[in-house]
């Protein structure tokens, strides 16, 4: 019976999971850049935490439990910023 409740609760609580979005930016070449997408990036209401690999050129942006952020609002965030969106790939 505990296993049956812990495997249902598992199951509902991946139904919204928060989600982890890898940007590659292109333009992005030094730590003034870097900050300046991670303020954008932190702005936004469903952004949990955002990280800047400068050396590899991308983003990861993890979203909070139930909160989206669409590859299109990815975009626009990047481009409001002064840079290319070069791909964006999702776990
Ligand atoms: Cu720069």
């Amino acid at each position: 019976m505990k296993a049956l409740i812990l495997t249902s609760f598992l199951f509902l609580s991946s139904q919204s999971i928060a989600s982890e979005i890898h940007v590659k930016v292109k333009g992005m070449v030094c730590s003034m850049c870097a900050q300046g997408i991670q303020k954008k990036f932190t702005a936004q209401k469903a952004v949990e935490s955002v990280k800047v690999n400068l050396d590899e050129k991308f983003v990861l942006i993890h979203t909070k439990k139930g909160e989206e952020l669409s590859d299109e609002e990815v975009t626009k965030i990047i481009s409001e910023a002064g840079y290319n969106v070069a791909e964006i790939k999702r776990k």
